[in-house]
C-alpha cells in the first residue's frame, strides 16, 4: 500500500485536490456556456478527452480507416535511425502533452547518451505510470515528469533547469493539427521561444490530401468517432447536470477545402432545448455544435509556418503515399 501524508495533511491535500477539481468543473461550464451562447454553437476539443473518451481515442488510433497512427508509427521505425542522428548525442528531450510517452520511448532508446526526457501532460497518474515503464527499459535515463498544461507558462517554468548540448520539443500525433492557424502559430513561436539558438523540434503533422481519405477517417466504419464525439454530451451531462438527449444529436464530420481541415460536428436531429446548469439552449433542427477541427498541411505549407515561428525545416520523414509527414526544425 502507498504511504498515507499523516491525516490533518491529508485534509489539506484533500481540500487542495478539491478547490482544483472546483476550478476545473467551473472553468469547464464557463466554456460550455461561452460556446452554446455563440452563433456558430462551439465546444472546445480539449473537452473531448475525459475518461470515457480518451479510451475512445486510443481505440480510433487502432482503427483502420483511421491512418494517423498507424502511418506516423511507421515513419518512426523506418527513419528512428536517421531522426536520432539528426538531433544527435546529449540532448534533453522536452515532450508536451506526452500521455503514457509510448512514441517518445523508441525515440529514446536510439539516441546517443539522451541527457535527460521531460514529458509534461496533465494526468500525474499516466505520466508516473510511463515513468516507471520507461526507468525499467533505460534505467540511466533522467526522467522529469512535469504535471499541467503544456500551453500555460507555469508548466514549463515548474522544469528544472538543465544543462544539455541541445534541447528538443518533441510533438508528435498531428496535435497541432487541431489548433486553428493562428493558434499553431503562436504554439510554435511559443516553443521557439522556450528554447536556444539550435535547439530542435521534431513535430508531426498530418498532411492535405484527398478528401475521401479524410472524411472515411473521421467518420469510421466502425462508428467509434461518433461515440467519441457525442461522449462529450455525456460529460456535460454528468458533470454539469445538463440533460442532452443523445438520440437527438448526429455525429457528423466533413473535410472543408478551403479551410484545409476537417470539422467534427454534433448535429441537431430535431428543433429542442437543452438545459446546462439551468440555462437553456434552443437548437434548431440541422443546427450543429463545432466540436473539432483537425488542420491538414501540405509539406511547403508547414515549412512556411515553421519559418513564420522562429525555426528552421531542416528535413522531413513521410510515407511511401505522402499522407503524413514528421519533421525535424532548429531554432535560428
Ligand atoms: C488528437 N488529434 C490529432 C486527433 C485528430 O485526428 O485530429 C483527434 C481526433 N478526432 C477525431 N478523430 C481523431
Amino acid at each position: 500500500m502507498a504511504a498515507q501524508p499523516p491525516a490533518d495533511k491529508r485534509d489539506e491535500s484533500d481540500r487542495g485536490e478539491s478547490d482544483r477539481n472546483e476550478g476545473c468543473r467551473r472553468g469547464f461550464l464557463e466554456d460550455v456556456i461561452r460556446g452554446l451562447s455563440e452563433l456558430q454553437k462551439t465546444l472546445p476539443c480539449k473537452y473531448l478527452y475525459d475518461e470515457a473518451g480518451s479510451e475512445l481515442f486510443e481505440q480510433i488510433c487502432k482503427l483502420e480507416d483511421y491512418y494517423l497512427t498507424r502511418t506516423e508509427a511507421q515513419i518512426f521505425s523506418d527513419h528512428l535511425a536517421e531522426m536520432a542522428q539528426a538531433i544527435g548525442p546529449d540532448a534533453v528531450i522536452i515532450e508536451p502533452g506526452a500521455g503514457n510517452c509510448a512514441k517518445a520511448e523508441p525515440l529514446l532508446a536510439s539516441l546517443e547518451r539522451p541527457a535527460a526526457y521531460l514529458p509534461m501532460d496533465i494526468s500525474p497518474e499516466i505520466l508516473l505510470a510511463a515513468r516507471r515503464r520507461i526507468h525499467t527499459h533505460l534505467p540511466n535515463l533522467d526522467i522529469h515528469a512535469g504535471v499541467g498544461d503544456f500551453t500555460e507558462d507555469e508548466t514549463w517554468a515548474a522544469q528544472p533547469p538543465m544543462e544539455a548540448r541541445r534541447r528538443v520539443i518533441f510533438f508528435p500525433g498531428s496535435t497541432i493539427g487541431n489548433f486553428d492557424p493562428d493558434q499553431a502559430r503562436g504554439l510554435l513561436r511559443a516553443f521557439a521561444s522556450r528554447l536556444n539558438k539550435g535547439d530542435g523540434m521534431l513535430i508531426g503533422t498530418d498532411l492535405d490530401k484527398d478528401p475521401v481519405i479524410l472524411e472515411r477517417a473521421y467518420n469510421d466504419s466502425e462508428q467509434v468517432t461518433a461515440r467519441f464525439n457525442k461522449n462529450l454530451l455525456t460529460r456535460i451531462n454528468n458533470e454539469l447536470g445538463a440533460d442532452f438527449d443523445l438520440s437527438r444529436f448526429a455525429h457528423r464530420s466533413f473535410y472543408h477545402p478551403l479551410r484545409c481541415r476537417v470539422e467534427m460536428h454534433l448535429v441537431s436531429l430535431t428543433r429542442q432545448s437543452v438545459s446546462v446548469a439551468g440555462r437553456a439552449f434552443a437548437f434548431l433542427e440541422g443546427e450543429t455544435i463545432h466540436t473539432e477541427n483537425s488542420h491538414k498541411y501540405s509539406l511547403a505549407g508547414f515549412r512556411d509556418t515553421l519559418r513564420s515561428t522562429g525555426f528552421v525545416p531542416i528535413r522531413h520523414w513521410s510515407d511511401s503515399s505522402s499522407h503524413y509527414a514528421i519533421h525535424f526544425a532548429e531554432v535560428h
